[in-house]
């Protein structure tokens, strides 16, 4: 089992704007491995560390297919750098927002910066559902939900949901 837990709505840790990471440390790398951990054990395809209580600008991914290898990412204090003029609609869910999907149009491609695992200066190119899933975790860094992309009645009435429940999960 994980030694991390993935926190849900309506957590208010989810809404914080995350603070740089100022040293990858074996710290960090620790976190970063727990994190990849318990993505893979949910399962997800990435998950930001506000996710697991950590207000800091870290994320990791994973997009390759199950049977596959696999191809894990540890993204430091990402940035996109440049987006492609296409767009693309994809169904998104989130660990954090359990059995909700919402279709989110964003750009198909873009660049992003980051520190990998090591401190060192990267750049990637990304489309597809790499391109995705790297924009959604960066929105959790900014405290940004995939149902922030949903009309405010839609989204009210997720919001209430989760809170009615976790009232009476802890009543
Ligand atoms: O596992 C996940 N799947 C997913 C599908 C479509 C678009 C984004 C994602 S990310 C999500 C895991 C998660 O909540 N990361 O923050
Ligand atoms: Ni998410």
């Amino acid at each position: 089992m994980s030694k991390l837990d993935i926190i849900t709505l309506p957590d208010p840790i989810l809404r914080q704007m995350c603070v740089p990471v100022e040293r990858v440390d074996d710290a960090l790398r620790r976190l970063a491995d727990d994190m990849l951990e318990a993505m893979y054990e949910a399962p997800g395809i990435g998950l930001a560390a506000p996710q697991v209580g950590v207000s800091r600008r870290l994320i990791v991914l994973d997009v390759s297919e199950k049977d596959g290898e696999k191809n894990p990412i540890v993204m430091v204090n990402p940035e996109i750098v440049h987006f492609g003029d296409e767009r693309r609609s994809y169904e998104e869910g989130c660990l954090s927002i359990p059995d909700v999907k919402v279709e989110i149009e964003r750009p198909a491609g873009l660049t992003v910066r980051f520190l990998d695992r090591d401190g060192r200066a990267q750049q990637l190119m990304a489309e597809g559902l790499l391109s995705t899933a790297i924009q959604h975790e960066i929105d959790h860094l900014d405290g940004r939900l995939i149902i922030d992309y949903l009309s405010r009645l839609k989204r009210d009435i997720i919001v209430r949901r989760f809170k009615k429940q976790a009232r009476t999960e802890t009543a």
